[in-house]
């Protein structure tokens, strides 16, 4: 695998050019120096986990590097971990709290000591709650970071139903659900056991770049160098994609169909696996029907993938076996993300693939879940959850982990409907670039009575708060790490080893906040907390630092002594779990609303198929753009598009170029390239400027959420917005 890069044009170019490879596995191979001491610790940049050595000097982190004896990553480490100094010690790290002086986002500052910080916002916490009830303060906050559940139970001890992540709906929810219905837990590959998977289906995902969410790069590059045979689905040919023997070009947003089909092809050639469907299964026969009409060609109209390859993809995958199944955010960006989800994880059941080595296999959970306190949330303050009544599998009592639903959330700042949310706090999420339509989410954060940021770096949302409050970097936290995420078959240590100025854990706030509030769990501190996670285990918080992870051997088949954990102890084909709360038993397919086909009136002034957000290696999310050492490897914002757009708009790879859609526009950098679909344009997110000035750090020029929708249709369950299969036009800038 290789970063493709054209250093003199200041952008990367297609595979195929000439170029320079670089390889992104990095190993430091500085020697040590007497006066550097060295941690064991894993690397958080993503929500990865990288076992590292971390070297510190003057009480500074100098190096990062990786673990060779780390059971997952073995010494390996991604560039963005590699340059852990640097983000560790760069100059515009926040390193205290601050106030804003004049009006919001003008940009002006005072330093406050941390007691003035914490003493004045529990004070107007305690008055909003008083005045309006404590589900007018919103709680924010980003992917899988150290405190997300610390949030979670903060906004329990506050009786807040309203916390919000802009993932979930749009990210891991829908698979984490389904998983749990399908099979009663959910399931990650086995790439750590005896037996190696013969076979890799990665569907809507590019694990090569993103990694972590459930498995490592490293882990899925060992075994295609291994030979398995590989399919990608995917609109891109992906750095994955080109790894695989088999790439199906999906138009964005169909992936249902294209699941329908073939299940349809397994069945009707008999290449599922009778023994597991006949023993552990419930509904085949319903499946068998429903799929009928579903065949290859009827699939072939509406993803345009052709209907060979279709056949070819489920023959493939049925018969290689043992396979995994790689699922991604492609699969649940959509409105019809519970059904998509759900037609795909049929897959893995009518091959039996599930809980057997090398497949997809079930957590272990070797520690305990996080101590929410979700008790202490009154059953009246759970019912004004905003969004929870209508998206019952993201905010309801049936919700893996309920949360409220973004855009109703952000229309209740707006316009005091159905109640109004007067505060929000956000512990590290740049919500101006990661929710959707964000010229409506700058509207509706103006309208707060008190916004509290908590990050890294001045951000353009941080810009608009009244309270900045300066977090704590990986090397600077302490925390249990169950990993894969949600599976938890091993565990791992991250210790505080530095401190950067008066940097806190934002567990360390919301616990003061908690104590000054007078909330439940407020006398229990940090080390408590993950100690209690650890007690299944019989270890506490200090021995699992000296020991670094625990990996117990993986036990396959417990299915087979208990039954799935399901109401019918069976993998549930048909879902009556679903039906009973009126989202249907087996999956189906839905036209995205905005489309060629379904909205022909808005295709024709935006004719292309709109993507966003796929990861580069370099940034996660909207960071790591004043790191310069990542900067320079990614200068620009980047939109890719087949030649034949590029050909009818007289654009040229490296040329400046304005993407729009019915909600705004934004300039990117151009890249022509063969690998990816003929119809498909496709812009990275997270896009800001922090070079340039505040207070909006050039937020509105390449920021992909300028381009998105928060309207209706939503999925039904979720409440899931689209982030991709959207509707754009492109021209050159002039
Ligand atoms: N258009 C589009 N939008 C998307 C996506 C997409 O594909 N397309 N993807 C969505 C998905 S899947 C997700 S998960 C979200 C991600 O959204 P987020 O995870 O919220 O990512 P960011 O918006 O970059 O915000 C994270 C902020 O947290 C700060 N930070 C980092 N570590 C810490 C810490 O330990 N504490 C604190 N307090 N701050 C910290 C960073 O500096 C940064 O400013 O974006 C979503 N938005
Ligand atoms: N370097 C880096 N790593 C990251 C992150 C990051 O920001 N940077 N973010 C982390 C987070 S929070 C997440 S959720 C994961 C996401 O990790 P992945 O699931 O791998 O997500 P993406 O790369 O966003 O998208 C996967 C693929 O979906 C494709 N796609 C788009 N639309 C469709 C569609 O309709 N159907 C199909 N089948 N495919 C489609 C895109 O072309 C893309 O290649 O990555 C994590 N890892
Ligand atoms: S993959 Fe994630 S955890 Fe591993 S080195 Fe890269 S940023 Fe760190
Ligand atoms: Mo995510």
């Amino acid at each position: 695998m290789r970063l493709f890069g054209d250093k003199t044009a200041g952008i990367y170019l297609p595979l195929g050019r000439k170029k320079v490879p670089k390889r992104i596995t990095y190993r430091m191979e500085r020697s040590l120096t007497g006066s550097e001491q060295v941690y064991r610790s894993v690397c958080r940049v993503c929500h990865g986990g990288c076992g590292v050595y971390v070297h510190v000097k003057d009480g500074r982190v100098v190096k990062v590097k990786g673990d060779p004896a780390s059971p997952m990553s073995k010494g390996w480490m991604c560039v963005k971990g590699v340059f852990s100094p640097e983000i560790a010690n760069h100059p515009d790290r926040l390193k205290k709290p601050l106030k804003r002086k004049k009006g919001r986002g003008e940009g002006e500052w005072e330093e406050i000591s941390w007691e003035t910080a914490l003493g004045e916002i529990a004070e107007r916490l305690d008055k909003l709650r008083i005045e309006s009830g404590p589900e007018s303060i919103a709680l924010g906050q980003g992917t899988g970071r150290h405190h997300y559940m610390h949030v979670v139970r903060f906004a329990n001890a506050l009786g807040t139903p309203n916390w919000y992540e802009p993932g979930l709906a749009q990210c891991f929810i829908p698979r984490i659900t389904v998983s749990n219905l399908t099979y009663g837990g959910f399931v990650v590959g086995d790439y750590y056991g005896a037996v190696r998977p013969k076979c890799i289906l990665f569907w809507g995902h590019n694990p090569l770049i993103t990694g972590p969410d459930g498995e490592l790069a490293v882990s899925v590059k060992r075994a295609l160098d291994d030979g398995c045979a590989s399919i990608a689905v995917d609109p891109r040919r992906t750095e994955t994609a080109k790894r695989c023997g088999l790439w199906l070009a999906v138009r964005p947003g169909t992936d249902a169909a294209l699941a329908l089909a073939m299940i349809n092809v397994i069945i009707s050639e008999a290449i599922y696996d009778r023994e597991f469907v006949e023993r552990w299964t419930f509904g085949f026969e319903e499946l068998k029907k429903h799929v009928e009409g579903f065949t290859p060609e009827w699939a072939e109209g509406i993803t345009t993938v052709p209907a060979s390859k279709i056949i070819e993809a489920a023959r493939k995958y049925a018969l290689n076996k043992p396979a995994i199944l790689e699922w991604g955010l492609g699969i649940e960006q959509n409105h019809n993300s519970l059904q998509t989800v759900r037609a795909i994880a049929v897959l893995r059941a009518i091959t039996g693939n599930i809980d057997v080595p090398g497949g997809d296999i079930l957590g272990m959970n070797i520690i305990k879940s996080y101590p929410t306190l979700k008790d202490k949330l009154p059953e009246g303050a759970a019912r004004k959850r905003l969004g929870g009544d209508t998206y019952k599998l993201l905010g309801g009592w049936r919700a893996f982990m309920p949360s409220a639903h973004i855009p109703a959330l952000f229309k209740a700042m707006r316009t005091g409907e159905p109640y109004r949310i007067r505060a929000l706090l956000v512990f590290g999420n740049n919500t101006l670039t990661s929710v959707a339509n964000s010229r409506e989410v700058f509207e509706s954060l103006k309208r707060l009575d008190l916004l509290v940021v908590t990050d890294l770096f001045m951000t353009p949302t941080a810009a608009m708060a009244d309270y900045v409050l300066p977090a704590a970097f990986w090397t600077e936290v302490d925390q249990v790490i169950g990993y894969p995420l949600v599976v938890e078959n091993m565990v791992m240590a991250q210790q505080k080893i530095t401190q950067t100025g008066e940097c806190r854990q934002d567990e360390w706030i919301m616990d003061e906040l908690s104590k000054r509030l007078g909330l439940p769990g407020a006398s229990e501190d940090l080390t408590h907390v993950m100690n209690c996670q650890l007690e299944p285990l019989g270890i506490t918080f200090d021995e699992l630092k000296k020991r670094a992870f625990e990996f117990p051997a993986h036990e396959y088949g417990r299915y087979e002594r208990h039954g799935f954990r399901t109401p019918s102890r069976k993998v549930e084909l048909y879902c009556k779990s679903l039906e009973r709360m009126g989202y249907g038993a087996l999956p189906t397919f839905k036209e995205p609303p905005e489309s060629p086909a379904a909205s022909p009136d808005v295709a024709r002034d935006y004719p292309y198929i709109l993507i966003t957000g796929s990861r580069r290696l370099e940034f996660f999310h909207s960071e790591h753009r004043q790191i310069e050492s990542l900067r320079k490897l990614h200068p620009d914002p980047l939109v890719e598009m087949h030649p034949k757009v590029a050909g009818q708009r007289g654009i040229g790879s490296g040329d400046w170029v304005r993407v729009s859609s019915p909600r705004g526009s934004i300039r990117m950098r151009a890249l022509v390239t063969e690998d990816i679909h003929p119809d498909v344009v496709a812009v990275e997110h997270g896009w800001w400027f922090p070079e340039r000035k505040g207070p909006d750090y050039g937020v509105w020029e390449s920021n992909a959420n300028v381009l998105t929708d928060n309207a209706p249709p939503y999925d039904p369950a979720f409440g899931s917005y689209q982030l991709r299969g959207l509707l754009c036009d492109i021209e050159k800038e002039h």
